[in-house]
Order: C-alpha cells, then sequence, then structure tokens
C-alpha cells in the first residue's frame, strides 16, 4: 500500500513509520488518521516486521496535535467523524500485534500525545515537549487521553495534566512514567532502534502474546486478569518457536525464532 502522509521503511524487521506533515508539524487531519489506520492494519499482519517505530518527520515535531485548521471548519457530524477516525486509528496501534515504540522527537500534543499513548511504550528526545492542552482551545482529550493517561500514571496527575493543560519536558514526562527513556536527539532514533533489535531476537508469537495479555488484563480484575493470562499462555505450547527456544536453551545456542 502506499501513503500520501507516511514514509514506511522496513529493515531487519523492523519498521518505522515517519509521519510527514512537516509543514503543519505532522498535525493529524482525516487523511492522516485513515492512514495511520490503514497502515496499523496492515503491519498487524506484516509477516516480515517484527517491531513497529513510529516517529514524526523534521526536527520539530513528533505531532502537534489534530489539525486546528481543519477542525475550524467542521461541523457536528463532520467531527464526529473525525472523533470516530482518531479512535480507529490510535485502536489500530493498540491492537496492533507488533510492539508500537514511539519515538518523540519534539512537540508531542494533543492528538499527538494520545497517539504516542496508544503505543505500547515512548522513547523521547530531551528536546521534546509533552503535553494535553485541549482545554486551552475549548476541547478535551478525546482520542483516549483521559483514559490511557490515566491508566499509565494514576488519576491525579493525568486530572493536573489534562486540566491546567502543563506542557511537560521529556524529563518530566520520564519522572511522571510516561517516557521510558530520555535521549540525546541525535541519538533517539539509534536508541529506539537499538531496543527494537532486542525485541527481535525474542520469540514473536510470545511478545505479541505478551502484549496481548497485558492490554487485555489492565482493564480487569486481578482474577480476571490471571483468568485471561492463564487461558493464553498455552498457545505458546502450539508454537514451533517455543520448542526452538526450549531445544536452543538446553544446545547453548541462541534460538532461531520464526514466528510461528
Ligand atoms: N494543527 C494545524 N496546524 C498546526 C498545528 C496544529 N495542531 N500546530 C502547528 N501547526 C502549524 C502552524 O499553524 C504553522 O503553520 P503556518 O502558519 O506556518 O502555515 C506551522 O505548523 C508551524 O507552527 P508555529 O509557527 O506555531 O510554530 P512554533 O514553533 O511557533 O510553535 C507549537 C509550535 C507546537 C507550540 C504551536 O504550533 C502550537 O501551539 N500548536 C498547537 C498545539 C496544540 O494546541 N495542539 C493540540 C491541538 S487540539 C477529537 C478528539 C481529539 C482531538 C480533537 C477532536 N474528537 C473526538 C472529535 C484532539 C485535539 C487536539 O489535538
Amino acid at each position: 500500500m502506499s501513503y500520501q502522509n507516511l514514509i514506511i521503511q522496513n529493515k531487519n524487521s523492523i519498521a518505522q513509520v515517519t509521519i510527514n506533515r512537516e509543514k503543519a508539524l505532522n498535525a493529524l487531519n482525516a487523511d492522516l488518521l485513515k492512514e495511520i489506520r490503514d497502515c496499523f492494519s496492515e503491519l498487524s499482519q506484516n509477516r516480515e516486521v517484527r517491531v513497529v517505530i513510529i516517529t514524526g518527520a523534521g526536527d520539530k515535531a513528533f505531532v502537534a496535535g489534530a489539525d486546528i485548521a481543519a477542525m475550524s471548519q467542521m461541523n457536528a457530524s463532520q467531527a464526529k467523524e473525525f472523533g470516530g477516525l482518531g479512535h480507529q486509528a490510535m485502536d489500530a496501534i493498540d491492537h496492533c500485534a507488533k510492539p508500537v515504540i514511539a519515538a518523540v522527537n519534539g512537540f508531542c500534543l494533543g492528538g499527538g500525545m494520545e497517539l504516542a499513548l496508544s503505543c505500547d511504550f515512548i522513547y523521547a528526545s530531551e528536546k521534546a515537549k509533552l503535553g494535553l492542552p485541549e482545554v486551552n482551545l475549548g476541547l478535551f482529550p478525546g482520542w483516549g487521553g483521559t483514559q490511557r493517561l490515566a491508566r499509565l500514571i494514576g488519576k491525579g496527575r493525568a486530572k493536573e495534566i489534562i486540566f491546567s493543560a502543563k506542557v511537560l519536558t521529556a524529563q518530566e514526562a520520564f519522572t511522571f512514567g510516561i517516557v521510558n527513556k530520555v535521549c540525546p536527539p541525535e541519538s533517539l532514533l539509534s536508541d529506539v532502534k537499538t531496543v527494537a533489535a532486542e525485541i527481535c531476537k525474542k520469540g514473536p508469537v510470545a511478545v505479541s502474546l505478551a502484549k496481548q495479555s497485558i492490554n487485555k488484563g489492565f482493564d480487569l480484575e486481578l482474577a480476571e486478569g490471571l483468568r485471561q493470562e492463564r487461558e493464553a499462555f498455552p498457545r505458546c505450547f502450539e508454537t514451533e518457536d517455543l520448542k526452538e527456544g526450549l531445544k536452543a536453551f538446553l544446545e547453548k545456542r541462541p534460538a532461531k525464532f520464526e514466528g510461528r
């Protein structure tokens, strides 16, 4: 599939998705949201890909939010459709069968932060600024921000960030537990690729099941979460990868996983 607003590069089982609307600081319009949704559905099925990285074009922004100029032209029904597209795009990332890492290289605001929060984890450049400033515009974060941020860092901290529209430095976001690692701008992508390459060496089915199990269980009572983990676990025993992993250990060599 070809995309107008995304650049996709596949190398060594890692797909890098670059949001490419640099002139508008990579702001999310309807076309871009559709492309993100379709691209992540495709990557989820793509057997050549084990890990996905998402970043923004240029050195200024990851994504500066929903496209404010486009929103200013919308009526209520268009806004509803736009809202639905945002959820479809974020869900396609959240439900992607492969781990998705956000490489946040600059402004990561509003819908941009909601997009980063739908990834499995975030590495950020020292120069990045992260926040949910929607209330400055008379909106509130409506693409999962109120839900995903509160689940990640707790209700009180999420409320402070959302109500005050406070924009965090990368270091503050790290302290809050939003960002896993703060990197020098020049090494952000290579740091993300290093962790992606580590993940690529692991059993792909096991990594994918672990992602699903964490995500499903997070919204459940502990007993329910443990039940779904118990149900998912035996699926590893249906894979060639498990046989290979155990055999490789006993033969004292690195495992060579095929993802089946
Ligand atoms: N949308 C459209 N264009 C944007 C943009 C945005 N979010 N952010 C920046 N741009 C454009 C600017 O208009 C400017 O375009 P030109 O004037 O050159 O044509 C260009 O990008 C460069 O931006 P600046 O000139 O402003 O650059 P500065 O370095 O001075 O400032 C900035 C950078 C990031 C601080 C500033 O651009 C800024 O404050 N941008 C807006 C950030 C923001 O408020 N983001 C949140 C947007 S609201 C929904 C669910 C969710 C949402 C919406 C609906 N539903 C369920 C329906 C989400 C809403 C949001 O994300």
